[in-house]
């Protein structure tokens, strides 16, 4: 059983203007497309070692797994947050997101604002990210270096931001602020939301029900 590139929701020019199909095109059949690739053969590496009883090559394939395994899980979490301006894209959440969110962070314009500082401020490739706390029942801003996905700080991710030059560069160049104050307008809050439902069922804390 091999991972599989998704199929977007969407057009690659859907994003425009705020992410243009070029950029699109390349991170999605190119960028993704790799990490499936890598993951798939890092994994059949990790079979056959296995089956040797090769405990050092299982742990010699471990970081290609992380990798490009997070890559997968992150990218397939990124397209699913996004949505077209005409499809539901950007706007505001309703419903129980907003209210905790406004509850934790203040004003929802607040919670934008920390976490778009958040996303800006990652130095080098990483992800920024609003997670769930199973255990504190609480939202949380987190970031995470490189491809690593959010379940290695053992939240739930709901919402991601790719912040990897190759997400914004041939649009934005090096101003990744403008980059985040723009995506905003594309995020697809239903789809966080219902991922927000789906985390708090699991929740350990009455607080949060
Ligand atoms: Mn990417």
């Amino acid at each position: 059983m091999s991972y599989q590139l998704p199929n977007l929701a969407y057009s690659y020019e859907a994003l425009e203007p705020v992410i243009s199909a070029e950029i699109m095109r390349l991170h999605h059949t190119k960028h993704h497309q790799a990490y499936v690739n890598n993951l798939n053969a890092a994994l059949e590496s990790y079979k056959k070692a296995e089956e040797k009883n090769d405990l050092q090559a299982m742990i010699a394939l471990e970081p290609a797994i992380r990798f490009n395994g997070g890559g997968h899980v992150n990218h397939s979490l990124f397209w699913t947050n996004l949505a077209p301006q005409d499809q539901g894209g950007g706007g505001e959440p309703t419903g129980d997101l907003m209210h905790h969110l406004e509850e934790q962070f203040g004003f929802f314009d607040n919670f934008i604002d920390r976490f778009s500082a958040a996303a800006v401020g990652i130095q080098g490739s990483g992800w920024a990210f609003l997670g769930f706390n199973k255990i504190t029942g609480k939202l949380v801003i987190a970031t995470t270096a490189n491809q690593d996905p959010l379940s290695t700080q053992g939240l739930i991710p709901l919402l991601g931001v790719d912040v990897w030059e190759h997400a914004y560069y041939l649009q934005y160049k090096n101003v990744r602020a403008e980059y985040v104050k723009a995506i905003w307008g594309i995020i697809n809050w239903s789809n966080v939301a219902a991922r927000y439902n789906a985390a708090r069922a699991t929740c350990s804390s009455c607080s949060c029900k």
